[in-house]
């Protein structure tokens, strides 16, 4: 993971003698994260606040820049401020609806979470709905059983909501301590789907509202993401698909431009491909 990007880091930040020169600074800052799918206007703050941090003469130490320059995208990764740590949640069933365009990695990130929360003693049940697109509800069942959780689930083509309430009322009454919300990423139009994410969220008054976004689908999408679901809303986001995407930058704008903490991120199709987001951990990762 990341590795095109740690490659460039290395080969801006590493060269002989040890010095870059100031008027540099922006084009390689802003040729390394183009580079890594990070935003136009996400690069041009990052390079921005390196130039602020450091002083103003001619030469400018590799390591000074370096640290400059990591701790700008730290200021960019930390502005959404920090993801709920799920393990310490006090309320029980504590509820979390997960929405996304589709495809994205909705249903899967549930077994996956799912299977996270397993692992540290916490019980869950999934709430099968998305009820819209063929093939979903059996799609959970399986991830269902091979996780070992218990599913709610209607009729295809049943109120959403309804699937939803019935598994708070059944998380409730068997004092489980999660309910994992599935939703549909296509409804007949777009005007639809968000109407039907609005009531569920009406309904469930879910504890957590994740957007779960696909780190390969670009810029447009990140947007398109953010336009579609501002009347949803939600607290914060899981990147999927970290695995394939080789460019890595994409939470850089991602956080920047929505102003949310990540708090888990995909690396793979396993169940238990999933990784919390720690920030200093990217950026270990990215700029050792
Ligand atoms: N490589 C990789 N693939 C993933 C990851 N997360 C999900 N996928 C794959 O992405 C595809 C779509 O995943 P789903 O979980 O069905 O996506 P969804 O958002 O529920 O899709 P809809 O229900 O159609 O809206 C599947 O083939 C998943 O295996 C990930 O972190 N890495
Ligand atoms: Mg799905």
């Amino acid at each position: 993971m990341f590795d095109s990007l740690k490659r460039k880091f290395q080969e801006a930040f590493s060269r002989s003698p040890g010095t870059i020169l100031y008027g540099d600074l922006e084009p390689e800052i802003l040729e390394i994260l183009l580079s890594a799918d990070v935003s136009y206007d996400t690069a041009v703050k990052i390079s921005e606040k390196t130039k602020s941090i450091l002083p103003k003469q001619k030469k400018i130490d590799i390591m000074e820049a370096r640290d400059a320059f990591r701790q700008s995208m730290r200021e960019i990764l930390v502005s959404g401020g920090d993801a709920v740590d799920l393990l310490s949640v006090t309320t029980k069933p504590y509820k979390i609806l997960f929405i996304g365009i589709n495809g994205t990695g909705k249903t899967t990130t549930i077994a996956k979470v799912a299977s996270y929360l397993k692992e540290n003693d916490k019980r869950s049940v999934m709430a099968a709905s998305d009820t819209f697109r063929a093939g979903a509800i059996e799609q959970l069942e399986a991830l269902s059983g091979k996780v070992g959780i218990p599913i709610i689930k209607h009729a295809a083509g049943s109120d959403p909501s309804s699937v939803a309430f019935d598994a708070i009322e059944h998380a409730k009454a068997k004092k489980l301590d999660f309910v994992l919300i599935d939703s549909a990423g296509r409804m007949q139009t777009n005007r639809n789907l968000m109407e039907e994410m609005k009531k569920i969220k009406r309904i469930s008054k879910p504890d957590l509202t994740v957007l779960v976004l696909d780190a390969m689908i670009g810029q447009d999408a990140i947007s398109q993401a953010q336009t579609f679901f501002k009347e949803v809303t939600y607290d914060c986001v899981v990147m999927t698909k970290m695995d394939t995407d080789a460019r890595g930058g994409a939470i850089l704008s991602v956080t920047d431009e929505l102003k949310k903490p990540v708090l888990f991120i995909g690396t793979g199709q396993n169940i238990s491909d999933l990784q919390k987001f720690e920030v200093d951990w990217y950026l270990s990762k990215i700029l050792p």
